[in-house]
């Protein structure tokens, strides 16, 4: 059973309406209780960041904080408490402010956001100091983020040690612990409405690749071709891009992330693309290669063909049960052969991987776990330092790329200047995997005849 999602007049949060149902965050936050000992969670938003004097960057909250509430606005603190089998949330938010709002748009405030939330209890943010010492009281575990010297956690930890002092607790807290490890490890497997918002987030990534294979020319800026994807994510309603896109023109491919964008595409050459959008919170992160004036030169071909027969066996690859570890020794292994063929590298296999030898031109992983955030930093490892291996519901991408230097010598020279890189996302499930952008065109052939639609 799943509580109807409330519905709110005349408020959105930096153009969004939130994007699931209320028991689902809820959901999460017992979650994260049944992960706990007796003790407080402290779980803070994102603070506003200053781009010039007094202007602001676009907010984007905190992933672990919006992952449990869904919640999109600045300045509030989930506090979680466990006190046997007792849970108790509490929220803190920015109160109402008709002069603030008048700049800054309207606010949830404490009346709505408790009308809003199934939490226990909503204060004002100004009342979380007072309010802590009867949250963590007799409660021995702290779980915060252990690493942060923002408020919200400090004044934590400074409440736990007055209440020792001051002897006005039995259980004093005598263990603190990193909750954004336990709220990752939960990240880590997606649910389905979580893939279905990065699914809505591919449609529109996989038009905004296909309108750049189809309006790209030699002459063109590298940052016009980069506000095309700008435009295309935005007026499909993807509020931002999920990291800064990349669009390197030929030699400059082969600086991995190159984001100044700021040369113009050349006849001959190809262009390599990273770019993929924000969906209400969830990341795509696609790299499709493709030639600036529509046809691949044999060279380029040769390279490229490389690349997607090595991205397409790893895919092939990925199931329930795989080490990814394993999928980044075979990518290696599969791309130091494809560079003894092209004559990039000499020498036996075995050799040339044991000296490392293919990191000079496939120097990164063969790709990361992706969800809230573009590099999720959900764990790769467990408590016990051994790898967690795929699982349904996990997503990771598979970028493998090849990139020949216009100035290394070592390059036979008709490869030399040539970069490559082809990127999907891949979600692992019950019998396999599912490519969750199989509807961008990456075979060479496919490319050639979108942009074969150029106007
Ligand atoms: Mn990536």
């Amino acid at each position: 059973m799943v509580s109807p999602v409330k519905k709110l007049c005349n408020y959105s949060e930096t153009g969004y309406n939130y994007a699931m149902n209320e028991a689902t965050y809820k959901d999460r936050r017992d979650a994260l209780a049944a992960k706990m000992d007796d003790g407080v969670a402290v779980i803070a938003a994102a603070a506003q960041k200053i781009r010039s004097n007094d202007t602001e960057y676009p907010y984007r909250p905190d992933s672990d904080f919006y992952y449990l509430t869904g919640f999109g606005e600045d300045n509030a603190i989930l506090v979680v408490s466990k006190r046997g089998p007792q849970v108790r949330s509490v929220l803190f938010v920015q109160p109402r402010d008709e002069t603030l709002e008048l700049w800054t748009g309207r606010r949830l405030g404490v009346d709505g956001a408790a009308e809003r939330f199934e939490v226990d209890e909503v204060f004002a943010v100004g009342e979380y100091a007072e309010k802590l010492p009867e949250l963590m009281q007799n409660l021995p575990q702290l779980y915060l983020d252990l690493f942060s010297e923002e408020y919200p956690y400090t004044a934590a930890k400074k409440a736990a040690e007055e209440l020792r002092r001051k002897r006005e607790t039995k259980r004093p807290v005598t263990q603190m612990t990193d909750v954004r490890r336990i709220i990752r490890r939960m990240r880590l497997v997606k649910s389905a409405e979580e893939i279905a918002l990065i699914r809505k987030g591919m449609e529109i990534t996989a038009q905004a690749h296909h309108h750049a294979m189809r309006i790209c020319r030699a002459g063109m800026m590298e940052y016009a071709l980069a506000a095309e994807y700008e435009y295309c994510f935005k007026k499909n309603g993807a509020y931002s891009d999920a990291y800064t896109t990349i669009v390197a023109g030929g030699d400059h491919a082969n600086t991995l992330h190159y984001v100044k964008n700021d040369d113009v595409l050349k006849p001959g050459e190809l262009v390599l693309i990273d770019a993929g959008c924000e969906y209400r919170y969830y990341a795509t992160d696609i790299t499709r290669t493709f030639p600036v004036d529509g046809r691949f030169g044999d060279a380029q071909r040769t390279v490229y063909e490389a690349v997607l027969e090595v991205q397409t066996a790893i895919i092939g690859k990925i199931a329930p049960g795989v080490l990814k570890s394993d999928l980044q020794k075979t990518a290696e292994r599969m791309l130091c052969e494809k560079m003894t063929q092209l004559g990039i590298l000499e020498g036996p296999i075995e050799k040339l991987l044991e000296e490392k030898k293919h990191k000079a031109y496939f120097p990164h992983g063969i790709g990361h776990w992706m969800g809230i955030d573009v590099h999720d930093p959900v764990p790769y490892f467990d408590e016990n330092g051994d790898e967690i291996p795929l699982e349904p519901g996990m997503i990771l991408t598979v970028e493998p790329g090849l990139y020949l230097p216009a100035d290394d010598p070592a390059v036979p020279e008709r490869y030399r200047g040539i970069g490559i890189r082809i990127e999907d996302d891949i979600l692992v499930t019950e019998t396999g995997s599912d490519n969750l952008s199989a509807m961008i065109v990456k075979h060479p052939d496919g490319i050639e005849a979108i942009c074969a639609q150029k106007r």
